[in-house]
């Protein structure tokens, strides 16, 4: 074999090599590569204040509110009864919240819920979306009780049931302690909300429902992504949310092109009204 021979073996070996490097860089889904968050101890058997921490949080008084985490079970109750239209809730916090604001254990980042491990966060791009039908926020949810307690003249009685994504975005710092910056978004994904007008009589939204809410306490970005409808007291519901939808809803109602996922909050919430919820399950499927 004549070295000019040799050599043209060798140029053809180098094209169909570099071919073949292209071909499975750009056909390979980059979801494969995507690392997804997990929750720790989803189904609510360690606790409370190990991996997920309770807490309230209020703008009016008088304000109360119970958390309690035993037999596998999440009980969030709050009664706020202000008669001033303002907010209060109560959560069970995994991860880290914006403003420096505290945190509670860390999310779980990896490629599978079998290979992950604890994480500040974890990255999701507006060029690389997940796939659909494939990563679920999976909960299992009951409302035992839930009413207004006052109802002002033109305003709602509002009670939320939900879980809330906390998220970093671009070149935003999560960590800013000043409220009059926009460093995070807060994705609600709300399995029932009710609401009652002058007549005291109970609504209901029906899903799906998305929108920008603007909060009147911070300039961050607040989601609401209304996902599901309870409309039975003491009944257990179960919701598979799909988070290729959730992530889309996100980027569009947004206009980011990086999230950074923080931590989660499973709360109750609302204002002239009191609610309690057990959460049996706040957990992850990734198919
Ligand atoms: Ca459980």
């Amino acid at each position: 074999m004549g070295i000019k021979t040799l050599a043209l073996v060798f140029f053809l070996a180098g094209v169909l090599c570099s071919s073949l490097v292209f071909w499975i860089i750009y056909t390979t889904p980059r979801s494969q590569c995507q690392t997804s968050f997990f929750f720790q101890n989803p189904d609510f058997i360690d606790g409370p204040n190990i991996k997920w921490c309770g807490s309230h949080w209020n703008f009016s008084y008088p304000f109360s509110y119970n958390v309690s985490m035993k037999n596998g079970l999440a009980t969030l109750f709050y009664n706020e009864s202000s008669k001033t239209g303002e907010w209060g809730g109560v959560v069970f916090l995994q991860g880290k919240l914006p403003h420096s604001w505290g945190s509670c254990s860390r999310p779980l980042g990896g490629l599978s819920k079998e290979n992950n491990t604890e994480l500040d966060y974890i990255e999701f791009r507006r060029c690389a979306p997940i796939t659909p039908n494939k990563y679920f926020l999976h909960v299992r949810v009951k409302i035992l009780a839930r009413n207004f307690t006052y109802l002002l003249e033109h305003n709602e009685s509002v009670s939320n049931v939900g879980v809330d994504l906390m998220f970093g975005f671009d070149s935003a710092n999560y960590e800013d302690s000043d409220t009059n910056h926009r460093v995070a978004i807060h994705a609600d994904i709300i399995f029932s909300r009710a609401y009652w007008f002058d007549d005291g009589q109970i609504h209901h939204n029906e899903p799906p429902e998305y929108a920008n809410s603007p909060s009147r306490y911070d300039r961050d970005w607040h989601l609401t992504l209304i996902v599901g409808k309870i409309s039975d007291l003491g009944t257990w519901y179960e919701f598979n949310v799909d988070l290729y939808t959730i992530f889309s809803q996100i980027f569009k109602l947004t206009g980011t092109n990086t999230l950074r996922y923080y931590g989660a909050q499973v709360y109750a919430d609302g204002t002239n009204s009191f609610t309690e919820a057990v959460f049996d399950y706040v957990d992850i499927i990734l198919i």
